[in-house]
């Protein structure tokens, strides 16, 4: 079984803890009083069904480990620890803050473009407060985000289907994950068959 580390990043006060203890069924209740998430919450689970992005109906079990990182940029001298090794990014912003529109560029190239990840690596959530407008259009980002993927989430009105996107992303993740590892194993493979046949050629050559 796949073990993929997923972080949830973005400005302070938009929602991260709220979806992190949502999507991995943590029992607090969502909404009460804010608390700034003081560095990074680790919060694990497993789940059964993600679905497989390759084409076939079968779906895969997943260990997945959900980095909750505090928004305020304080915590900016923890951010190589909290990337190292992780396999996707999560950015999670409120659509109707222009601060956070803004702010958002600096999430992707600070967590996702500074670690080398692809674009299916990393999804967009507009995360929808209850009370807050329901504007459903693709919030005005900077040009290098507009590749990739934006879901809107709004926990009041159809949690599931911020569950079902966001397995449905980390089946992308573990999609990457098994190709690059696959790439890995070819690679050893290849090296070990270019080893021997160059040392079966030197003792054709005695
Ligand atoms: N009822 C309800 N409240 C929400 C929802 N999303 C966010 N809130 C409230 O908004 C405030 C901020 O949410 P958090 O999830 O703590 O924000 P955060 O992004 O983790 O903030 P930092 O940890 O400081 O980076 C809290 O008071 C939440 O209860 C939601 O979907 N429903
Ligand atoms: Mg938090």
């Amino acid at each position: 079984m796949f073990k993929a580390k997923v972080l949830l990043v973005g400005p302070s006060e938009s929602g991260k803890t709220v979806l992190a203890n949502f999507l991995s069924d943590a029992t607090e209740t969502v909404g009460g009083e804010y608390n700034p998430t003081q560095g990074v919450r680790i919060l694990e689970f497993e789940s059964s069904n993600v679905p497989n992005v390759n084409g076939s109906n079968r779906s895969s079990g997943c260990e997945v480990e959900l980095w909750d990182c505090g928004g305020d940029q304080k915590f900016e001298a923890c951010w190589p620890a909290m990337m190292k090794d992780s396999h996707g990014v999560v950015i999670i912003f409120n659509p109707e803050l222009p601060s956070h529109l803004k702010e958002t560029e600096m999430w992707y190239a600070s967590f996702v473009q500074q670690q080398h990840l692809q674009d299916n690596q990393c999804l967009l959530i507009a995360h929808h407060k209850p009370g807050s407008g329901a504007d459903k259009n693709r919030p005005l980002l900077a040009a290098s985000l507009t590749k990739l993927k934006l879901l809107h989430s709004s926990l009041e009105e159809d949690p599931e289907d911020v569950r079902t996107e966001f397995l449905k992303f980390l089946g992308g993740v573990i999609t990457s994950l098994s190709e690059s590892r696959e790439r890995e194993e070819m690679s050893i493979i290849t090296r070990y068959q270019e080893q021997d046949l160059q040392r079966m050629s030197e003792s054709i050559a005695f």
